[in-house]
């Protein structure tokens, strides 16, 4: 399935060290076939000004590259808008972009100024010497700027590990206290491949899944392990869960450990539960209790005495998950295309209001 994330495709950026090298590299070799009846000093000249305007076209080409084949901040989904400013920071992005911009109106004011330099020169020396003080200013311009080129960098690469989305896709979130079993469990049922261990924080990224039931494609999300504590104490791990649930649950999934391997009590968990349910209420909440194959009796009944009626599972050996899964899907929208189509042709016959209108 294509990758619907935005920052996957961005081409390859040099730091500001390669981009010199390259436009060096690419403009020193350039020769003229120039007629020997021309003078030295035409000769030199004519060579002269095609370095440097190689060597200026090469350098300002890199730097453009960097900031126009950049997606565009403003126009992100929201649910990679809120993850960009919590993994890099948006403002701090948009000032390395503009910066990295504005070196070109030196650069070429540099480039005029020595062009005309080499053209008004008699001197063959003094043309060559024109030519590589350009060269030096300007590789000190790009150089200054190697911060920002760094910082673009390390965003790319940061950004372009989140998964891809398909935003009108009906979603299943998977959420809950660290080391619970989201991973084992969005394993089991979807094309994730998450890393599993029996260590909590594990999953550090959302990732995302699909799976087909029946017709439709259903994108399940498994995300870190968050903590029942306030929002400001969150670290960023926490807070891209937080943001998974904010933009893409269409339905959530909440595992509860009532075995407490994962190292957490039970009213622990509980208090995210009911923040989940408090910050999410228009979204519906399917809570399971999972490792019932492994938790002993009574943490069996106090778990079922705090949370009657709700799921019990074992991620991992799959007993449960069907009907999970099942009523999970019943609760997201997996129209398809004929139905809606079908659907709006009979709330026209029934006299509702155009839409088109
Ligand atoms: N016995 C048993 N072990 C389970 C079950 N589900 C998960 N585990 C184990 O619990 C540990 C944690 O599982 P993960 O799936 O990594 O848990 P997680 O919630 O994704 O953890 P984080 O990514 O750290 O938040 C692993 O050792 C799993 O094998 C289950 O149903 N039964
Ligand atoms: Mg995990």
């Amino acid at each position: 399935m294509a990758s619907l994330n935005p920052f996957k495709d961005i081409p390859p950026i040099l730091t500001a060290e390669e981009i010199i090298e390259y436009a060096h590299k690419h403009s020193k070799k350039l020769s003229m076939k120039s007629s020997y009846q021309l003078t030295k000093v035409d000769r030199t000249k004519i060579r002269e000004v095609a370095r440097l305007q190689e060597f200026v076209k090469l350098v300002k080409t890199k730097l453009k590259q960097i900031v126009e084949e950049f997606p565009s901040l403003d126009n992100l989904h929201p649910f990679y808008m809120e993850l960009a400013e919590i993994l890099i920071g948006i403002d701090k992005l948009k000032r390395s972009l503009g910066a990295v911009y504005n070196c070109i109106p030196p650069i070429n004011d540099i480039a005029d100024n020595h062009l005309e330099a080499i053209k008004l020169s008699k001197d063959y020396k003094r043309m060559k010497w024109s030519r590589s003080a350009a060269k030096g200013r300007i590789a000190s311009i790009v150089e200054s700027t190697s911060e920002n080129i760094d910082f673009i960098i390390h965003a790319k690469t940061a950004l372009s590990k989140l998964p891809g989305i398909l935003p009108d896709s009906p979603t299943i979130v998977c959420a809950g206290f660290p080391n619970v079993g989201k991973s084992t469990l969005v394993r089991q049922v979807s094309t994730a491949e998450p890393e599993i261990a029996y260590y909590p924080f594990t999953t550090k990224n959302v990732i995302i899944g699909h799976l087909k039931i029946g017709d439709h494609m259903v994108q399940i999300v498994d995300t870190p392990g968050v903590l029942d504590r306030p929002m400001s104490k969150r670290n960023d791990i926490e807070k891209q869960a937080i943001t998974a649930l904010k933009y893409l649950a269409d339905v959530i999934v909440f595992l509860i450990d009532p075995s407490e391997t994962c190292g957490w009590n039970i009213n622990d968990q509980m208090g995210l539960l009911n923040e989940v349910r408090r910050t999410f209420p228009l979204v519906p909440t399917l809570t399971a209790l999972n490792k019932v194959d492994i938790t002993p009796e009574d943490k069996l009944k106090d778990a079922r005495e705090l949370l009657p009626n709700v799921y019990e599972i074992s991620a991992l050996s799959g007993d449960g998950v069907g009907v999970l899964l099942k009523d999970a899907t019943g609760e997201v929208d997996v129209k398809s295309m004929d139905e809606a189509i079908e659907e709006y042709l009979e709330s026209i016959k029934k006299g509702d209001s155009n839409p088109f209108d």
